[in-house]
Protein backbone atom coordinates (compact mmCIF):
# COMPACT_ATOMS: atom_id res chain seq x y z
CA UNK A 1 0.00 0.00 0.00
CA UNK A 2 2.92 2.29 0.85
CA UNK A 3 4.45 1.02 -2.23
CA UNK A 4 1.72 2.20 -4.63
CA UNK A 5 1.23 5.37 -2.88
CA UNK A 6 5.00 6.07 -3.25
CA UNK A 7 4.58 4.89 -6.97
CA UNK A 8 1.20 7.14 -7.58
CA UNK A 9 3.04 10.04 -6.27
CA UNK A 10 6.34 9.44 -8.08
CA UNK A 11 4.09 9.45 -11.11
CA UNK A 12 2.78 13.09 -10.25
CA UNK A 13 4.70 15.23 -12.43
CA UNK A 14 4.97 12.36 -15.20
CA UNK A 15 1.35 12.35 -16.07
CA UNK A 16 0.57 16.16 -15.77
CA UNK A 17 -2.14 17.03 -18.54
CA UNK A 18 -0.49 20.11 -18.60
CA UNK A 19 0.58 21.75 -21.93
CA UNK A 20 0.33 18.65 -23.27
CA UNK A 21 -1.09 19.68 -27.06
CA UNK A 22 0.35 22.12 -29.76
CA UNK A 23 -2.82 22.77 -31.56
CA UNK A 24 -6.94 22.01 -32.08
CA UNK A 25 -9.38 22.63 -34.34
CA UNK A 26 -11.96 25.02 -33.24
CA UNK A 27 -14.80 26.77 -34.33
CA UNK A 28 -15.35 30.61 -33.64
CA UNK A 29 -18.04 33.35 -35.31
CA UNK A 30 -15.37 33.40 -38.18
CA UNK A 31 -15.37 29.36 -38.71
CA UNK A 32 -13.00 26.80 -38.04
CA UNK A 33 -9.50 27.12 -37.64
CA UNK A 34 -6.50 25.80 -35.75
CA UNK A 35 -5.80 27.28 -32.09
CA UNK A 36 -2.12 27.11 -31.09
CA UNK A 37 -0.77 26.19 -27.31
CA UNK A 38 2.68 26.14 -25.79
CA UNK A 39 3.40 22.28 -25.76
CA UNK A 40 5.67 20.08 -24.39
CA UNK A 41 6.70 16.34 -24.54
CA UNK A 42 6.01 13.81 -21.77
CA UNK A 43 8.87 12.63 -19.84
CA UNK A 44 10.80 10.00 -20.01
CA UNK A 45 13.50 7.29 -18.69
CA UNK A 46 16.01 9.09 -20.25
CA UNK A 47 18.97 6.63 -19.21
CA UNK A 48 17.29 4.67 -22.59
CA UNK A 49 18.55 6.84 -24.68
CA UNK A 50 22.21 7.94 -23.00
CA UNK A 51 25.39 7.62 -24.14
CA UNK A 52 27.98 6.47 -21.37
CA UNK A 53 31.60 6.91 -21.29
CA UNK A 54 33.67 5.71 -18.14
CA UNK A 55 37.22 7.48 -17.40
CA UNK A 56 40.08 6.24 -16.66
CA UNK A 57 40.82 3.90 -19.10
CA UNK A 58 41.45 0.52 -17.29
CA UNK A 59 39.00 1.74 -14.26
CA UNK A 60 36.80 -1.43 -15.20
CA UNK A 61 37.14 -4.28 -13.20
CA UNK A 62 38.30 -7.60 -15.16
CA UNK A 63 41.25 -6.62 -17.07
CA UNK A 64 43.32 -8.93 -16.30
CA UNK A 65 40.52 -10.53 -13.53
CA UNK A 66 40.49 -9.72 -10.02
CA UNK A 67 39.16 -10.69 -6.67
CA UNK A 68 37.23 -8.50 -4.32
CA UNK A 69 35.52 -8.81 -1.23
CA UNK A 70 32.75 -7.01 0.54
CA UNK A 71 32.17 -4.88 3.65
CA UNK A 72 29.97 -6.87 4.78
CA UNK A 73 32.18 -10.20 4.52
CA UNK A 74 35.92 -8.52 4.42
CA UNK A 75 37.78 -11.15 5.10
CA UNK A 76 35.86 -13.76 2.25
CA UNK A 77 37.48 -12.43 -1.10
CA UNK A 78 36.36 -15.00 -2.99
CA UNK A 79 34.14 -12.79 -5.47
CA UNK A 80 35.63 -12.64 -8.83
CA UNK A 81 35.34 -10.07 -11.18
CA UNK A 82 36.42 -11.24 -15.41
CA UNK A 83 36.17 -9.04 -18.10
CA UNK A 84 36.40 -11.85 -20.39
CA UNK A 85 33.90 -14.32 -18.64
CA UNK A 86 29.96 -12.22 -19.39
CA UNK A 87 28.66 -13.90 -15.88
CA UNK A 88 31.80 -12.28 -14.16
CA UNK A 89 32.23 -9.05 -16.42
CA UNK A 90 31.00 -5.85 -15.06
CA UNK A 91 30.52 -3.64 -17.97
CA UNK A 92 29.25 -0.07 -17.98
CA UNK A 93 26.08 -0.82 -19.99
CA UNK A 94 24.87 -2.54 -16.95
CA UNK A 95 24.11 0.39 -15.40
CA UNK A 96 21.17 0.89 -17.66
CA UNK A 97 19.79 -2.40 -18.07
CA UNK A 98 16.36 -3.45 -16.80
CA UNK A 99 16.70 -5.72 -13.86
CA UNK A 100 14.75 -8.34 -12.56
CA UNK A 101 13.61 -7.88 -9.13
CA UNK A 102 16.23 -8.55 -7.00
CA UNK A 103 18.81 -9.39 -9.42
CA UNK A 104 21.43 -6.36 -9.38
CA UNK A 105 23.32 -6.15 -12.29
CA UNK A 106 26.17 -3.38 -12.06
CA UNK A 107 29.56 -1.26 -13.27
CA UNK A 108 32.14 -2.21 -11.28
CA UNK A 109 35.58 -0.37 -11.00
CA UNK A 110 39.07 -2.15 -9.98
CA UNK A 111 39.81 -2.26 -6.15
CA UNK A 112 41.37 0.27 -4.70
CA UNK A 113 45.04 -1.26 -4.46
CA UNK A 114 46.85 1.43 -5.75
CA UNK A 115 45.80 3.10 -2.01
CA UNK A 116 46.89 5.74 -1.07
CA UNK A 117 46.90 6.95 -4.36
CA UNK A 118 43.30 8.12 -5.15
CA UNK A 119 40.69 5.88 -6.43
CA UNK A 120 38.78 8.09 -9.14
CA UNK A 121 36.72 7.33 -11.81
CA UNK A 122 34.04 9.34 -14.02
CA UNK A 123 30.78 8.56 -15.60
CA UNK A 124 30.03 10.68 -18.05
CA UNK A 125 26.48 10.36 -19.62
CA UNK A 126 25.66 12.48 -22.69
CA UNK A 127 22.21 12.82 -24.87
CA UNK A 128 23.32 15.03 -27.76
CA UNK A 129 20.32 17.16 -27.26
CA UNK A 130 18.52 19.29 -24.43
CA UNK A 131 16.92 17.73 -21.46
CA UNK A 132 14.92 19.11 -18.62
CA UNK A 133 14.34 17.21 -15.31
CA UNK A 134 11.42 16.52 -13.94
CA UNK A 135 12.40 14.25 -11.23
CA UNK A 136 14.95 13.40 -8.74
CA UNK A 137 18.32 11.88 -10.19
CA UNK A 138 18.92 9.08 -8.82
CA UNK A 139 22.09 6.62 -8.41
CA UNK A 140 22.60 3.45 -6.91
CA UNK A 141 25.41 1.73 -5.48
CA UNK A 142 25.68 -2.27 -4.90
CA UNK A 143 28.44 -1.99 -2.57
CA UNK A 144 28.02 1.45 -0.37
CA UNK A 145 28.18 4.75 -1.75
CA UNK A 146 30.90 7.08 -2.04
CA UNK A 147 31.93 9.00 0.89
CA UNK A 148 33.08 12.11 -1.91
CA UNK A 149 31.71 12.73 -4.77
CA UNK A 150 30.65 15.35 -7.21
CA UNK A 151 28.16 15.99 -10.09
CA UNK A 152 28.72 17.73 -13.01
CA UNK A 153 26.22 19.00 -15.51
CA UNK A 154 26.90 20.47 -19.57
CA UNK A 155 24.47 22.77 -21.12
CA UNK A 156 26.36 22.81 -24.18
CA UNK A 157 27.31 18.52 -25.15
CA UNK A 158 30.00 18.52 -23.08
CA UNK A 159 32.03 21.82 -24.02
CA UNK A 160 31.93 23.45 -20.58
CA UNK A 161 31.16 21.83 -17.34
CA UNK A 162 29.85 23.22 -13.98
CA UNK A 163 29.52 21.65 -10.68
CA UNK A 164 25.89 20.41 -9.79
CA UNK A 165 25.86 18.96 -6.27
CA UNK A 166 29.17 17.98 -4.26
CA UNK A 167 28.78 14.91 -1.85
CA UNK A 168 30.35 13.94 0.95
CA UNK A 169 30.69 12.68 4.27
CA UNK A 170 32.32 15.63 5.56
CA UNK A 171 31.59 18.69 3.22
CA UNK A 172 34.00 21.15 4.33
CA UNK A 173 36.70 18.61 4.82
CA UNK A 174 36.36 17.26 1.42
CA UNK A 175 35.22 20.64 -0.32
CA UNK A 176 35.14 23.59 1.94
CA UNK A 177 31.60 23.73 2.19
CA UNK A 178 29.27 23.95 4.29
CA UNK A 179 27.03 20.94 4.29
CA UNK A 180 23.56 21.84 3.11
CA UNK A 181 20.25 20.24 2.29
CA UNK A 182 17.81 20.79 -0.77
CA UNK A 183 14.95 20.98 1.90
CA UNK A 184 16.24 23.60 3.51
CA UNK A 185 16.50 26.06 0.43
CA UNK A 186 13.87 29.38 -0.42
CA UNK A 187 12.52 30.80 -3.39
CA UNK A 188 15.62 32.95 -3.82
CA UNK A 189 17.96 30.18 -3.27
CA UNK A 190 16.28 26.78 -5.45
CA UNK A 191 19.25 26.61 -8.07
CA UNK A 192 21.91 27.38 -5.68
CA UNK A 193 24.52 24.49 -5.96
CA UNK A 194 25.38 22.43 -2.48
CA UNK A 195 27.27 20.23 -0.81
CA UNK A 196 25.15 17.58 0.63
CA UNK A 197 26.03 15.02 3.77
CA UNK A 198 22.52 13.55 3.52
CA UNK A 199 24.13 10.28 1.07
CA UNK A 200 27.48 9.78 1.77
CA UNK A 201 27.68 8.83 5.44
CA UNK A 202 27.66 4.75 6.04
CA UNK A 203 24.93 2.72 6.96
CA UNK A 204 25.39 -0.61 6.08
CA UNK A 205 25.98 -0.87 2.11
CA UNK A 206 22.73 -2.67 1.57
CA UNK A 207 20.24 -0.40 3.73
CA UNK A 208 21.26 3.30 2.08
CA UNK A 209 21.93 2.56 -1.42
CA UNK A 210 20.93 5.38 -3.61
CA UNK A 211 22.95 8.88 -4.42
CA UNK A 212 20.26 11.74 -5.34
CA UNK A 213 20.00 14.90 -7.44
CA UNK A 214 16.68 16.33 -5.50
CA UNK A 215 14.58 17.66 -8.40
CA UNK A 216 11.26 17.13 -6.59
CA UNK A 217 12.76 18.42 -3.41
CA UNK A 218 13.67 21.95 -5.50
CA UNK A 219 9.83 22.15 -7.53
CA UNK A 220 8.26 21.64 -4.10
CA UNK A 221 9.60 25.53 -2.66
CA UNK A 222 7.23 26.53 -5.27
CA UNK A 223 5.15 23.73 -6.18
CA UNK A 224 4.48 22.60 -2.36
CA UNK A 225 5.46 19.42 -0.80
CA UNK A 226 3.15 16.77 -3.07
CA UNK A 227 4.07 19.30 -6.36
CA UNK A 228 0.45 20.44 -6.20
CA UNK A 229 0.54 23.41 -7.36
CA UNK A 230 2.55 23.19 -10.15
CA UNK A 231 0.83 26.72 -11.95
CA UNK A 232 3.41 28.04 -9.26
CA UNK A 233 6.45 26.22 -10.24
CA UNK A 234 5.48 27.17 -14.13
CA UNK A 235 5.08 30.54 -13.19
CA UNK A 236 8.65 31.26 -11.47
CA UNK A 237 10.03 28.89 -14.61
CA UNK A 238 9.38 31.90 -16.63
CA UNK A 239 9.82 34.32 -14.42
CA UNK A 240 13.24 33.45 -12.31
CA UNK A 241 16.26 34.52 -14.17
CA UNK A 242 18.39 30.83 -14.94
CA UNK A 243 15.76 28.38 -12.66
CA UNK A 244 14.80 26.47 -16.32
CA UNK A 245 18.35 26.42 -17.29
CA UNK A 246 19.56 25.12 -13.58
CA UNK A 247 17.16 21.84 -14.76
CA UNK A 248 18.49 21.38 -18.57
CA UNK A 249 21.19 19.90 -19.35
CA UNK A 250 22.72 17.40 -22.61
CA UNK A 251 25.32 15.47 -20.26
CA UNK A 252 25.81 14.81 -16.55
CA UNK A 253 29.42 13.39 -14.77
CA UNK A 254 29.54 11.66 -11.58
CA UNK A 255 33.16 12.15 -10.71
CA UNK A 256 34.00 9.19 -8.02
CA UNK A 257 36.61 10.37 -5.73
CA UNK A 258 36.29 8.29 -2.22
CA UNK A 259 34.44 4.78 -2.41
CA UNK A 260 32.74 3.82 0.64
CA UNK A 261 35.38 2.96 3.64
CA UNK A 262 32.82 0.73 5.91
CA UNK A 263 34.35 2.75 8.69
CA UNK A 264 36.32 5.49 9.82
CA UNK A 265 39.50 4.43 8.14
CA UNK A 266 41.18 2.58 4.79
CA UNK A 267 42.65 -0.64 6.30
CA UNK A 268 45.12 -1.23 4.18
CA UNK A 269 45.84 -4.88 5.24
CA UNK A 270 42.97 -5.53 2.81
CA UNK A 271 42.09 -3.30 -0.25
CA UNK A 272 40.06 -5.67 -1.75
CA UNK A 273 36.83 -4.28 -0.22
CA UNK A 274 37.35 -0.77 -1.81
CA UNK A 275 35.87 0.01 -5.03
CA UNK A 276 33.01 1.62 -7.27
CA UNK A 277 29.67 -0.72 -7.97
CA UNK A 278 27.02 1.06 -9.80
CA UNK A 279 23.52 -0.71 -10.92
CA UNK A 280 21.28 1.82 -12.12
CA UNK A 281 21.26 5.42 -12.82
CA UNK A 282 17.79 6.77 -12.75
CA UNK A 283 16.93 10.40 -15.22
CA UNK A 284 13.49 11.69 -15.42
CA UNK A 285 12.96 14.62 -18.24
CA UNK A 286 11.67 15.76 -21.46
CA UNK A 287 13.44 16.34 -24.49
CA UNK A 288 13.40 20.27 -24.59
CA UNK A 289 11.31 22.00 -27.15
CA UNK A 290 11.26 25.29 -26.12
CA UNK A 291 7.39 24.73 -25.70
CA UNK A 292 6.86 24.05 -29.28
CA UNK A 293 6.95 20.30 -29.56
CA UNK A 294 4.70 17.47 -27.69
CA UNK A 295 6.83 14.37 -29.25
CA UNK A 296 10.43 13.76 -29.03
CA UNK A 297 11.66 10.74 -31.07
CA UNK A 298 14.78 9.15 -31.35
CA UNK A 299 16.34 9.28 -34.60
CA UNK A 300 19.32 8.55 -36.38
CA UNK A 301 20.73 7.92 -32.59
CA UNK A 302 19.76 11.24 -31.09
CA UNK A 303 16.51 12.54 -29.55
CA UNK A 304 14.81 14.74 -31.46
CA UNK A 305 11.87 17.37 -31.16
CA UNK A 306 9.36 16.88 -33.51
CA UNK A 307 8.74 20.67 -33.77
CA UNK A 308 5.18 22.06 -34.29
CA UNK A 309 4.02 25.90 -34.76
CA UNK A 310 6.60 26.01 -37.85
CA UNK A 311 9.36 25.88 -35.77
CA UNK A 312 12.32 23.81 -36.81
CA UNK A 313 15.90 22.54 -35.40
CA UNK A 314 16.82 19.90 -32.46
CA UNK A 315 14.74 22.00 -30.02
CA UNK A 316 12.57 23.73 -32.17
CA UNK A 317 15.05 26.38 -31.51
CA UNK A 318 14.51 28.71 -34.90
CA UNK A 319 11.98 29.47 -37.42
CA UNK A 320 11.07 27.27 -40.44
CA UNK A 321 12.24 28.68 -44.05
CA UNK A 322 9.44 31.36 -45.33
CA UNK A 323 8.32 31.47 -41.48
CA UNK A 324 10.37 34.26 -40.42
CA UNK A 325 8.60 37.14 -40.36
CA UNK A 326 9.51 38.08 -37.06
CA UNK A 327 12.07 36.78 -34.52
CA UNK A 328 12.30 32.90 -32.97
CA UNK A 329 10.79 32.87 -29.94
CA UNK A 330 10.05 29.98 -27.07
CA UNK A 331 6.69 29.52 -25.93
CA UNK A 332 5.75 30.30 -22.79
CA UNK A 333 4.05 28.61 -19.84
CA UNK A 334 2.50 32.37 -19.37
CA UNK A 335 -0.60 32.82 -18.96
CA UNK A 336 -1.86 29.99 -17.40
CA UNK A 337 -3.47 27.63 -18.10
CA UNK A 338 -2.55 27.25 -21.89
CA UNK A 339 0.51 29.24 -22.35
CA UNK A 340 1.52 31.47 -25.51
CA UNK A 341 2.77 29.17 -28.51
CA UNK A 342 4.55 31.84 -29.85
CA UNK A 343 4.18 30.81 -32.94
CA UNK A 344 6.51 31.47 -35.94
CA UNK A 345 4.31 33.56 -38.90
CA UNK A 346 4.65 32.99 -42.37
CA UNK A 347 5.85 35.99 -44.23
CA UNK A 348 3.10 38.37 -45.34
CA UNK A 349 0.95 37.13 -42.65
CA UNK A 350 1.99 39.26 -40.08
CA UNK A 351 3.33 43.04 -40.19
CA UNK A 352 1.58 43.55 -43.52
CA UNK A 353 3.81 42.25 -45.52
CA UNK A 354 7.24 43.23 -43.90
CA UNK A 355 9.53 40.32 -44.03
CA UNK A 356 12.58 41.26 -42.06
CA UNK A 357 14.59 37.66 -42.14
CA UNK A 358 14.35 37.62 -37.85
CA UNK A 359 16.82 40.55 -37.60
CA UNK A 360 13.91 42.99 -36.32
CA UNK A 361 10.51 42.49 -34.68
CA UNK A 362 9.23 45.58 -35.51
CA UNK A 363 7.80 47.36 -38.48
CA UNK A 364 7.23 50.70 -38.93
CA UNK A 365 4.77 52.60 -42.04
CA UNK A 366 6.78 55.78 -43.51
CA UNK A 367 4.11 57.60 -44.81
CA UNK A 368 5.33 59.95 -47.23
CA UNK A 369 7.22 56.56 -48.83
CA UNK A 370 4.17 54.56 -48.57
CA UNK A 371 6.28 51.67 -47.39
CA UNK A 372 6.67 49.52 -44.45
CA UNK A 373 9.80 49.50 -43.02
CA UNK A 374 11.86 47.07 -40.47
CA UNK A 375 12.95 49.32 -37.46
CA UNK A 376 16.51 48.72 -35.98
CA UNK A 377 17.59 45.82 -37.66
CA UNK A 378 20.09 43.25 -35.47
CA UNK A 379 23.36 41.19 -36.24
CA UNK A 380 24.87 44.11 -38.59
CA UNK A 381 21.87 43.95 -41.22
CA UNK A 382 20.49 47.11 -42.94
CA UNK A 383 17.61 47.82 -44.84
CA UNK A 384 14.03 47.71 -45.56
CA UNK A 385 13.47 43.85 -44.88
CA UNK A 386 16.97 43.98 -42.78
CA UNK A 387 18.23 42.26 -45.99
CA UNK A 388 21.37 43.88 -46.47
CA UNK A 389 24.64 43.86 -44.31
CA UNK A 390 26.05 47.57 -42.59
CA UNK A 391 28.85 49.45 -43.83
CA UNK A 392 31.67 47.59 -42.61
CA UNK A 393 30.01 44.09 -43.08
CA UNK A 394 29.38 41.78 -45.99
CA UNK A 395 27.21 38.85 -46.50
CA UNK A 396 28.26 35.87 -45.34
CA UNK A 397 27.96 33.23 -48.46
CA UNK A 398 27.30 30.16 -46.30
CA UNK A 399 24.42 31.85 -44.48
CA UNK A 400 20.90 31.89 -45.33
CA UNK A 401 19.13 35.44 -45.08
CA UNK A 402 18.02 35.21 -41.40
CA UNK A 403 21.04 33.38 -39.78
CA UNK A 404 22.65 35.52 -37.04
CA UNK A 405 25.33 35.30 -38.62
CA UNK A 406 24.48 36.32 -42.05
CA UNK A 407 27.12 39.52 -42.57
CA UNK A 408 30.48 39.44 -41.28
CA UNK A 409 32.77 42.26 -40.25
CA UNK A 410 35.40 43.43 -43.03
CA UNK A 411 38.20 44.17 -40.38
CA UNK A 412 40.01 45.81 -43.25
CA UNK A 413 43.26 47.08 -41.75
CA UNK A 414 43.33 50.82 -40.38
CA UNK A 415 46.56 51.66 -41.71
CA UNK A 416 46.37 49.52 -45.18
CA UNK A 417 43.03 50.52 -46.52
CA UNK A 418 41.61 53.29 -47.62
CA UNK A 419 38.39 53.02 -45.50
CA UNK A 420 36.47 50.18 -43.05
CA UNK A 421 34.63 49.35 -46.06
CA UNK A 422 34.81 45.85 -48.18
CA UNK A 423 33.36 44.06 -51.49
CA UNK A 424 30.59 41.26 -51.01
CA UNK A 425 33.83 38.58 -50.90
CA UNK A 426 35.17 40.64 -48.34
CA UNK A 427 38.09 42.41 -50.05
CA UNK A 428 38.94 45.64 -48.73
CA UNK A 429 40.76 48.34 -50.57
CA UNK A 430 44.22 49.29 -50.19
CA UNK A 431 46.40 51.87 -50.26
CA UNK A 432 49.11 51.98 -52.53
CA UNK A 433 51.32 49.29 -52.55
CA UNK A 434 48.89 47.33 -49.72
CA UNK A 435 47.50 44.02 -50.68
CA UNK A 436 45.56 41.40 -48.94
CA UNK A 437 41.96 40.88 -48.32
CA UNK A 438 42.78 42.37 -45.42
CA UNK A 439 45.22 45.47 -47.06
CA UNK A 440 47.64 44.13 -43.98
CA UNK A 441 50.17 42.97 -46.42
CA UNK A 442 52.58 44.79 -49.18
CA UNK A 443 52.88 44.87 -52.98
CA UNK A 444 56.38 43.54 -54.02
CA UNK A 445 58.72 46.09 -53.96
CA UNK A 446 57.32 47.34 -50.79
CA UNK A 447 57.91 47.40 -47.05
CA UNK A 448 55.30 47.48 -44.38
CA UNK A 449 56.39 50.23 -41.80
CA UNK A 450 52.87 51.38 -40.72
CA UNK A 451 51.48 50.80 -44.02
CA UNK A 452 53.42 50.18 -47.23
CA UNK A 453 56.19 52.49 -48.46
CA UNK A 454 58.23 51.61 -51.51
CA UNK A 455 61.34 49.67 -51.40
CA UNK A 456 64.34 51.88 -50.81
CA UNK A 457 66.87 49.38 -51.86
CA UNK A 458 66.80 46.05 -52.44
CA UNK A 459 68.92 42.68 -53.88
CA UNK A 460 67.94 43.24 -57.61
CA UNK A 461 67.45 46.69 -59.00
CA UNK A 462 68.24 48.85 -56.09
CA UNK A 463 71.04 47.87 -55.31
CA UNK A 464 73.01 49.74 -52.48
CA UNK A 465 76.59 50.32 -54.01
CA UNK A 466 80.07 50.80 -52.84
CA UNK A 467 80.02 48.53 -50.23
CA UNK A 468 77.32 49.84 -48.67
CA UNK A 469 74.42 46.91 -47.47
CA UNK A 470 70.69 47.48 -47.59
CA UNK A 471 68.16 47.60 -44.29
CA UNK A 472 65.28 46.06 -44.39
CA UNK A 473 64.17 47.70 -47.79
CA UNK A 474 64.55 50.76 -46.11
CA UNK A 475 67.86 52.32 -46.22
CA UNK A 476 71.48 51.29 -47.41
CA UNK A 477 74.28 51.44 -44.35
CA UNK A 478 77.10 52.87 -46.24
CA UNK A 479 80.45 52.99 -45.58
CA UNK A 480 82.18 55.79 -44.45
CA UNK A 481 83.08 58.18 -46.85
CA UNK A 482 79.95 57.32 -49.06
CA UNK A 483 76.20 58.47 -49.08
CA UNK A 484 73.26 58.97 -50.71
CA UNK A 485 70.36 56.64 -50.87
CA UNK A 486 72.30 53.93 -52.43
CA UNK A 487 75.42 55.40 -51.19
CA UNK A 488 76.30 56.47 -54.62
CA UNK A 489 77.86 59.44 -53.75
CA UNK A 490 81.17 60.17 -52.23
CA UNK A 491 81.75 62.42 -49.24
CA UNK A 492 84.26 64.24 -51.23
CA UNK A 493 81.98 65.72 -53.84
CA UNK A 494 80.08 67.55 -51.08
CA UNK A 495 82.71 68.54 -48.87
CA UNK A 496 85.90 69.08 -50.83
CA UNK A 497 88.27 68.76 -47.66
CA UNK A 498 87.55 65.15 -47.66
CA UNK A 499 89.12 64.65 -51.08
CA UNK A 500 92.26 66.47 -50.53
CA UNK A 501 92.07 68.04 -53.67
CA UNK A 502 91.27 65.16 -55.59
CA UNK A 503 88.61 66.25 -58.91
CA UNK A 504 85.26 66.39 -58.28
CA UNK A 505 83.88 63.83 -60.86
CA UNK A 506 80.65 62.51 -59.52
CA UNK A 507 80.74 59.23 -58.57
CA UNK A 508 83.52 58.45 -61.53
CA UNK A 509 85.85 55.03 -61.49
CA UNK A 510 89.21 57.09 -59.93
CA UNK A 511 86.63 58.63 -56.88
CA UNK A 512 85.22 55.43 -55.46
CA UNK A 513 88.96 53.67 -56.02
CA UNK A 514 90.02 56.97 -53.93
CA UNK A 515 87.43 56.40 -51.67
CA UNK A 516 87.90 52.75 -51.06
CA UNK A 517 91.60 53.08 -50.47
CA UNK A 518 90.59 55.93 -48.32
CA UNK A 519 89.09 53.19 -46.57
CA UNK A 520 91.72 50.77 -46.32
CA UNK A 521 94.57 53.23 -45.66
CA UNK A 522 93.07 55.85 -43.31
CA UNK A 523 96.43 57.79 -43.64
CA UNK A 524 97.08 58.04 -47.00
CA UNK A 525 95.53 60.51 -48.46
CA UNK A 526 97.31 62.82 -45.82
CA UNK A 527 100.98 61.76 -47.15
C1 LIG B 1 37.09 13.64 -14.60
O1 LIG B 1 36.65 14.81 -15.26
C2 LIG B 1 37.29 15.99 -14.83
C3 LIG B 1 36.70 17.16 -15.57
O2 LIG B 1 35.33 17.28 -15.27
C4 LIG B 1 38.77 15.91 -15.09
O3 LIG B 1 39.40 17.07 -14.60
C5 LIG B 1 39.34 14.68 -14.40
O4 LIG B 1 40.69 14.56 -14.72
C6 LIG B 1 38.59 13.45 -14.82
N1 LIG B 1 39.04 12.33 -14.00
C7 LIG B 1 39.35 11.17 -14.51
C8 LIG B 1 39.75 10.13 -13.52
O5 LIG B 1 39.31 10.93 -15.71
C1 LIG C 1 23.80 15.06 -32.49
O1 LIG C 1 22.54 15.44 -32.97
C2 LIG C 1 22.59 16.15 -34.21
C3 LIG C 1 21.18 16.64 -34.53
O2 LIG C 1 20.25 15.60 -34.45
C4 LIG C 1 23.16 15.23 -35.27
O3 LIG C 1 23.24 15.92 -36.49
C5 LIG C 1 24.55 14.78 -34.85
O4 LIG C 1 25.07 13.87 -35.78
C6 LIG C 1 24.50 14.13 -33.48
N1 LIG C 1 25.87 13.88 -33.03
C7 LIG C 1 26.22 12.73 -32.49
C8 LIG C 1 27.65 12.63 -32.06
O5 LIG C 1 25.45 11.80 -32.36
C1 LIG D 1 2.31 26.72 -40.10
O1 LIG D 1 2.24 26.75 -41.50
C2 LIG D 1 1.13 26.08 -42.08
C3 LIG D 1 1.28 26.18 -43.57
O2 LIG D 1 2.38 25.46 -43.98
C4 LIG D 1 -0.15 26.70 -41.57
O3 LIG D 1 -1.27 26.00 -42.11
C5 LIG D 1 -0.20 26.66 -40.07
O4 LIG D 1 -1.33 27.31 -39.59
C6 LIG D 1 1.05 27.31 -39.48
N1 LIG D 1 1.05 27.15 -38.05
C7 LIG D 1 1.26 28.16 -37.21
C8 LIG D 1 1.27 27.83 -35.77
O5 LIG D 1 1.42 29.28 -37.57
C1 LIG E 1 28.91 32.08 -41.76
O1 LIG E 1 27.69 31.43 -41.47
C2 LIG E 1 27.83 30.11 -41.02
C3 LIG E 1 26.44 29.51 -40.88
O2 LIG E 1 25.71 30.18 -39.89
C4 LIG E 1 28.59 30.10 -39.70
O3 LIG E 1 28.77 28.78 -39.24
C5 LIG E 1 29.94 30.77 -39.91
O4 LIG E 1 30.60 30.86 -38.65
C6 LIG E 1 29.77 32.15 -40.50
N1 LIG E 1 31.09 32.69 -40.81
C7 LIG E 1 31.62 33.71 -40.15
C8 LIG E 1 32.99 34.10 -40.56
O5 LIG E 1 31.03 34.29 -39.25
C1 LIG F 1 36.27 41.82 -54.44
O1 LIG F 1 37.56 42.30 -54.63
C2 LIG F 1 38.52 41.32 -55.01
C3 LIG F 1 39.87 41.97 -55.04
O2 LIG F 1 39.81 43.19 -55.69
C4 LIG F 1 38.14 40.70 -56.35
O3 LIG F 1 39.05 39.68 -56.69
C5 LIG F 1 36.74 40.15 -56.23
O4 LIG F 1 36.33 39.66 -57.48
C6 LIG F 1 35.78 41.21 -55.72
N1 LIG F 1 34.49 40.59 -55.52
C7 LIG F 1 33.39 41.13 -55.99
C8 LIG F 1 32.15 40.36 -55.73
O5 LIG F 1 33.40 42.19 -56.57
CA1 LIG G 1 21.72 -2.67 -13.65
Amino acid sequence: MLYLAALLMHCVPLAMGQYDICKSWVTTDDGPSWEFYACQPKAMRMKDYVTVRVDPAGITCGDPPERFCTHENPYLCSDECDASNPDLAHPPKLMFDSEDEGLATYWQSVTWRRYPEPLLANITLSWNKSIELTDDIVITFEYGRPTIMMLEKSLDNGRTWHPYQYYADDCMEAFSMPARRVRDLSTTSANRVLCTEEYSRWAGSKKEKTVRFEVRDRFAIFAGPDLKNMDNLYTRLESAKGLKDFFTVTDLRMRLLRPALGGTYVQRENLYKYFYAVSNIEVTGRCKCNLHANLCTFKEGSLQCECEHNTTGQDCGKCKKNFRSRSWRAGSYLPLPNGSPNACAAAGSAFGNCECYGHSNRCSYIDFLNVVTCVSCKHNTRGQHCQHCRLGFYRNSSAELDDENVCIECNCNQIGSMHDRCNETGYCECREGATGPKCDDCLPNYYWRQGCFPNVCDDELLLCQNGGTCYQNQRCICPVGFKGVLCQQSRCEVDKKDCDGAPGAGGSLATVALGLLALQLPGWVDL
